[in-house]
């Protein structure tokens, strides 16, 4: 329960302005970490209820809640009824059931009806510079209703998926929003992924509709969406999978009308249909519990895992996150780099923001296109006030001449964000000093697909940083690091990051599969949820994320399993075994002979079946893989071989075939 003495203390800061936390504060802390677990007295359930703070199971989140519009409301029951214990049967988390709400009424008529009906919603910046637009609240309401009118018109009903393929066109907030407005469950398929990977997802979540593009640029090249979309429906048309309608948005800019191939009867031109609906819509009241979207993510097997959450207590969560961890005011102007095909796009893109009725910014090109200063002359255009991205685009910035940071005034800019991966002091330190003038504080946020929102993040004026962590637990969040035989470890320790209690914006299973659910993430160390990723504390109190434990890996920022990549190599006919790093050892059937020719085509089928960005850099061939006797491929020794670490390949006696080892050294630059 030290968790729980932890985030009393930052809550009660919350309400008299965060400011006033001082390093002291991180110091006690830290301290409280390391006191007697059950020297802890808890207040009455009496006493917390009628307190001016209280504890996230009584009343701390039923106040935020109460910001928020519920057409009913959760009466006086628990907020809260959750099972993480899976020895004590189902895991099962509810935030606010009973409840009935809707997420896009709360992001756009709530803020309307606050008076902010003018205020610019969304800013939407095209890949040439020069090619813009926005749309104020008033206006992204209304397509967002024409929208989900057609939707309803074609029958798609509360509860039914829809898959959503676009890039980051104004139409890809416009069509979640216009999903969640009728209770239809979104589920939004980034556009760099391949025809197999979408089909992969339109079979498990079976859409009556999906929204797609003709075509994106993306810097200078030209991505041809339709025709990736008419190859999946029609790999599903081969698996007995028919979808209705294919929703296509003629991007003018990238690929003309006349251009495009169509399938009649199921093909249906966005411009051609949305313009005739009203532009108001009835709003589907749903329950707090009620589905709101699907988001695919990699697991450390094969198929990826549709991530599900549900509306009520994701809505308060990614609001009251994103307020709080951007220090957001309502005279910002707000860009996060990600792409809505991922959580980052879903929860501070489009809800968390719109939530708070933010400006937010909408970039569809490529960061350095037409040059590497791009970002920040979008920064100087629109007078950026948070920029939110991720470590690898701050990286590869980095490397470019200072000149295309130091041309934009980039003076707008108050505070930073970091996601998707560890920030490395270096480049935290190149961000905050070259990018932010040594004068914004950085937002480390960790979190995953999986946590909806921040967990373990800054409050930008409260307390002082450290470059590389990501400090603190987020208000109620209960992270605790435990050891390889789950037993709780306190102070200054490195160990498995786990959570101990849920969360508002936690998913409450994966579609289709609440057993898998269970087998990943509260089964490895029972009575908590298992984050898969690797963490350490030091003295302060503060929390170092180290990586993913597990075979998931991060790939310019976008999480892949690397079983994913494994198997679209093996996929190949002169394949037998591969195992991923994204370096690849590579195996090939015996007898054939290894080749540049072949190297290259092992890529593509990463290229082809994955996407682009999980292509391997490097493929090691490998007459034979470093595996124990039951057959488990040693990726610690790879590991080793590929950052040539030789000296510290460690103990290699336990393998079936030692020799192995000799053998992929000397192939080390084949
Ligand atoms: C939001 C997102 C989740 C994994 C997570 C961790 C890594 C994300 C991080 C971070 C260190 C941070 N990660 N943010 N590691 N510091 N600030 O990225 O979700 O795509 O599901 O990835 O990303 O390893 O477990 P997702």
């Amino acid at each position: 329960t030290s968790g729980h003495l932890r985030h009393v203390e930052s809550m009660a800061q919350l309400p008299s302005g965060a400011g006033r936390i001082s390093h002291l504060n991180a110091v006690v802390l830290g301290e409280s970490l390391a006191s007697e677990e059950h020297d802890l007295v808890f207040p009455s359930p009496e006493f917390s209820s009628q307190a001016l703070l209280s504890s996230p199971e009584h009343g701390f989140w039923s106040e935020i809640a109460k910001e928020f519009y519920w057409k009913k409301g959760w009466g006086d029951g628990p907020i809260v009824e959750q099972n993480l214990d899976v020895r004590k049967g189902t895991v099962k988390i509810e935030w606010f059931k009973g409840a009935t709400t809707n997420i896009c009424y709360n992001a756009l008529d709530r803020i309307i009806g606050r008076g902010d009906g003018n205020k610019i919603a969304l800013y939407w910046e095209g890949n040439e510079p020069g090619h813009d637009a926005k749309l104020t609240y008033n206006e992204l309401l209304e397509k967002v209703c024409q929208l989900a009118n057609y939707l309803k018109d074609i029958g798609v009903k509360k509860g039914d998926a829809v898959v959503i393929y676009l890039p980051m066109l104004m139409e890809l907030p416009i069509a979640m929003l216009a999903c969640a407005r009728i209770g239809a469950v979104h589920s939004v398929v980034f556009a760099g992924f391949s025809a197999e990977s979408l089909a992969q997802r339109i079979l498990d979540c079976r859409p009556k509709v999906i929204i797609t593009c003709n075509a994106v640029r993306r810097g200078p090249k030209v991505i041809h969406l339709k025709d990736i979309s008419d190859a999946a429906l029609l790999e599903c048309v081969n698996n007995g999978v028919s979808v209705g309608v294919c929703l296509t948005y003629e991007n003018q800019s990238a690929m003309k009308k006349e251009a495009t191939k169509w399938v009649e009867g199921r093909d249906i031109w966005w411009q051609d249909v949305t313009p005739k609906y009203p532009t108001t819509c009835a709003v589907e009241w749903v329950d707090a519990e009620d589905s709101l979207f699907l988001l695919y993510t990699s697991g450390s097997t094969g198929k990826p895992k549709g991530v599900l959450h549900t509306t009520g207590g994701y809505m308060v969560y990614t609001a009251t996150t994103f307020k709080y961890a951007f220090d957001y005011k309502p005279s910002d102007i707000y860009w996060c780099t990600a792409d809505c095909g991922w959580i980052t796009g879903h929860s501070y893109v489009t809800y968390g923001p719109f939530l708070n009725g933010a400006s937010v910014l909408v970039f569809e090109g490529a960061p350095n296109y037409p040059d590497a200063g791009r970002c920040w002359d979008i920064v100087d255009k629109y007078k950026v006030t948070l920029f939110y991205t991720a470590p690898t685009l701050v990286r590869s910035l980095m490397r470019e001449k200072t000149e295309y940071v130091t041309r934009a005034s980039r003076k707008s800019l108050r505070v930073l964000g970091s996601v998707g991966e560890p920030i490395n002091p270096s480049a935290w330190r190149w961000f905050f000093n070259v990018v932010g003038d040594s004068r914004c504080p950085i937002s480390d946020t960790w979190w995953q697909t999986e946590t909806g929102g921040f967990m373990i993040t800054p409050l930008p004026g409260a307390w002082p940083q450290k470059p590389g962590s990501a400090t603190f637990p987020f208000f109620g969040v209960q992270p605790v690091i435990v050891d390889e035989k789950g037993n709780e470890i306190g102070g200054e320790c490195s160990g498995y990051l786990c959570i101990k209690s849920s969360w508002p914006g936690a998913f409450r299973t994966l579609y289709g599969d609440h057993e898998r659910y269970e087998t990943t993430y509260f089964k490895p160390f029972p009575g908590y949820y298992f984050t898969g990723d690797g963490c350490s504390r030091d003295g302060d109190g503060y929390h170092w994320l180290t990586g993913r434990v597990d075979d998931v890996i991060n790939v310019s920022g976008h999480r892949i399993g690397t079983a994913e990549v494994e198997s679209a190599l093996v996929s190949h006919p002169q394949c037998a075994e591969a195992a991923v790093g994204i370096y690849a050892f590579v195996t090939l059937i015996d007898g054939v002979p290894y080749s540049q020719e072949l190297r290259q085509s092992l890529v593509l089928a990463v290229r082809s079946q994955i996407g682009a960005f999980a292509a391997p850099d490097k493929i090691h061939w490998a007459p034979g893989l470093p595996k124990t006797r039951s057959g488990k491929i040693m990726r610690r020794i790879l590991r080793k071989i590929a950052s040539r670490q030789l000296d510290e390949l460690g103990d290699i006696s336990t393998l079936a075939d030692p020799s192995v080892v000799d053998q992929l050294i000397a192939l080390t630059d084949s």
